[in-house]
């Protein structure tokens, strides 16, 4: 396993690191692979992830001194290892949480846009730094992120190099929870005890199938939704928790 990425587990939660503070989390192929190295096969007692940055910065992208002279098929190829490593973020067996603070900018926006949840410390900040380096996203973002934020605010960020800061990017999509300085990995703890109480046929359709849902035409995303519902309503899980809903012991929403 690759030095620039440090995991850990606690209780029943794997905690993934970047660490390379020193070029601000920048992502070359090592830690790229070692990326889908780890989410492709979590040990089984892992319930749910949390993805963070060492140092000041979350992740400043793609490690641009890697970014040597390319032709069109091998940028192709070093695209699509991006979109393999990202897939086993967003669809694979656990849910994962970002933690985001400093710059989360370019491929580490990318990064983020993958996980399911995102929690964002109050330095964090956005911005798609490939406009004025004339490049393009390569590793996900015009799928994912117009999903968070709209079209149009991706290509303002992409055409003026507009940033996004904390407080105005919680607002518009970038992350789902706004949190202090240092605050962000407790956070996301707690959102991870949630999520790990659920069904895992419940996780795993929000995961899954929600996703698929969204990019389908309206007919087979109802169809899917049917299907969905009528499998995890029949889980052991369901009707526990039903059951303990009407006879008074379950939490009230909000609880
Ligand atoms: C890097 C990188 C990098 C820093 N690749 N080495 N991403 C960008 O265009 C963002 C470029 N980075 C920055 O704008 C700034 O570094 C930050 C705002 C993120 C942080 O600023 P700061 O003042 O904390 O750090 P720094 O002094 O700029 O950088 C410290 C070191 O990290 C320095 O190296 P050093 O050897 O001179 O100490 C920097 O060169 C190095 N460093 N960012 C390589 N990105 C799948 S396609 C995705 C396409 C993209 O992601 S494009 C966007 C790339």
């Amino acid at each position: 396993m690759s030095n620039l990425i440090e995991t850990s587990i606690q209780d029943q939660f794997l905690l993934v690191k970047l660490n390379r503070p020193e070029k601000r989390n920048a992502l070359n192929d090592e830690l790229v692979l070692a990326i889908e190295a780890i989410f492709t096969n979590p040990s089984p007692e892992v319930k749910c992830a949390i993805i963070y940055g060492e140092g000041q910065h979350f992740s400043a992208g793609l490690d641009l001194s890697a970014l040597r002279e390319r032709n069109a098929v091998e940028g192709l190829h070093h695209s699509r290892m991006w979109h393999k490593a990202l897939d086993k973020v967003q669809f694979g067996k656990i849910p994962v949480i970002a933690v985001l603070h400093g710059a989360c900018v370019g491929g580490g926006l990318e990064l983020a846009s993958a996980c399911h949840i995102r929690v964002a410390e109050k330095s964090t900040f956005y911005a798609l730094p490939e406009g004025q380096r004339g490049i393009f996203v390569g590793g996900g973002a015009s799928v994912r992120l117009p999903k968070l934020i709209g079209m149009a605010r991706m290509i303002d960020m992409m055409m003026t190099g507009r940033v996004y800061y904390a407080e105005e990017g919680e607002r518009v999509g970038f992350a789902q929870y706004l949190v202090e300085e240092n605050e962000g990995v407790k956070k996301a703890l707690e959102l991870a005890k949630r999520i790990a109480s659920n069904a895992p046929m419940t996780n795993y359709a929000l995961m899954h199938v929600l996703p698929r849902i969204v990019d389908a035409p309206q007919e087979q995303g109802l169809l899917m939704e049917s299907l969905t519902a009528a499998i995890a309503q029949d889980a052991p899980e369901a009707k526990k928790a039903l059951n303990e809903f009407l006879e008074g012991k379950a939490k009230k929403v909000g609880q």
